[in-house]
């Protein structure tokens, strides 16, 4: 089981205009500052989609801490 407020602040920091989503664009920018600058827009986009529960493309945080937690 994850920790919520760590996976909290994790969202947090993803979600770089703080709207409560995560959009394939931040999510990729995200993973760039992790150092892994091979994933390409259309790669976020897949994982994404892969985590989107409601098919909106946006991760909410329902969605994310879902994932964490499989
Ligand atoms: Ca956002
Ligand atoms: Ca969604």
């Amino acid at each position: 089981m994850a920790d919520i407020e760590e996976a909290r602040k994790q969202f947090q920091r993803i979600d770089t205009n703080g709207d409560g989503f995560i959009t394939s664009a931040e999510f990729k920018a995200a993973l760039a500052q992790g150092g892994d600058w091979n994933v390409t827009e259309a790669v976020a986009e897949a994982i994404i989609n892969s985590r989107d529960l409601n098919g909106d493309k946006l991760l909410s945080f329902d969605e994310f801490w879902t994932y964490l937690n499989k």
